[in-house]
């Protein structure tokens, strides 16, 4: 079984530009990019708009001015996947001119009427993310009967949404969206059971890396840089479970957990 891809983020928003102003963040995050290049990240996803729990909306044209010199700076390093972490058909369209191949769309297509139909005019790669509700107010009490049976119903409708505007089914990659309108319960559930949204016969990409469902298990980690150990069982379990594409910010670690859970694995079964 060949490992999952590593998908390594460079996220472009506000609390990156600390310092030094547009150019400078512009610089660091291509840096920042090619680091986890070298680290061994399969596809790079950048992103200018924060989907935190209570993060608040940018416009397309603060976003394009954000990611756009980011991408550009990348291609003129490095050919590999490049993916635009955007709901806004015109971000994802300046994104591919400027080189992106895959776009990560958290609202699954959802987010403008226009974008399956965007989606299959640029002929790029597209993750279909599950999210209930919005960045806003979506962890105000999230619901579910069967949680993996709705966030995997709620995806396969909007592939057959995405393929009836033309978007080719072998483009389409599926995400259960940890996070994004979930109790702890329900990210745990979602990553013990990935198979069942594997069955669909899409790629899974699963995406932990730091986020709250850790420290429900360690009330003590309370920083999102205090998550590593729990960021990367959580992709070794999501790999286990039939993930293809581990979205991390913590590249190199994943790489090496990855590496060894196979090297374990291989000495399973020496024949
Ligand atoms: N999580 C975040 C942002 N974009 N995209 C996909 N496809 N899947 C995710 O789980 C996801 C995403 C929020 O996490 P961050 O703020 O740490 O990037």
């Amino acid at each position: 079984m060949s490992r999952p891809q590593v998908m390594g983020i460079v996220n472009v928003t506000p609390d990156s530009f600390s310092d030094g102003g547009r150019l400078a963040s512009v610089e660091a995050a291509v840096a920042h990019g090619l680091a986890l290049v070298e680290q061994g990240a399969d596809i790079l996803d950048i992103g200018g708009e924060s989907t935190r729990p209570g993060a608040e909306p940018v416009d397309a044209v603060e976003e394009i001015a954000r990611v756009v010199p980011v991408i550009e700076g990348l291609r003129t390093h490095w050919a590999g996947p490049i993916s635009i972490d955007t709901m806004k058909p015109d971000v994802a369209r300046a994104a591919v001119a400027a080189g992106a191949t895959i776009w990560n769309d958290v609202t699954g297509l959802g987010f403008a009427p226009g974008s399956p139909a965007t989606a299959a005019e640029l002929g790029c790669d597209v993750v279909l993310m599950h999210m209930r509700g919005e960045p806003r107010t979506m962890q105000a009490d999230p619901q579910y009967g069967d949680v993996v049976a709705e966030v995997a119903g709620w995806l396969t409708a909007r592939a057959g949404a995405a393929m009836a505007a033309g978007v080719a089914r072998e483009r389409i990659w599926l995400d259960p969206g940890l996070g994004f309108g979930k109790t702890a319960a329900h990210n745990l559930a979602l990553t013990a059971q990935l198979d069942r949204l594997a069955a669909t016969g899409f790629p899974v990409l699963y995406g932990a890396s730091r986020k709250r469902v850790i420290q429900s298990v360690d009330p003590t980690a309370t920083d999102p840089g205090d998550r590593l150990g729990g960021s990367v069982a959580l992709a070794l379990e999501a790999a286990r479970a039939g993930a293809s594409i581990l979205r991390v910010h913590d590249v190199r670690e994943t790489v090496q957990a990855l590496a060894v859970q196979a090297a374990v694995r291989a000495a399973a079964h020496p024949n």
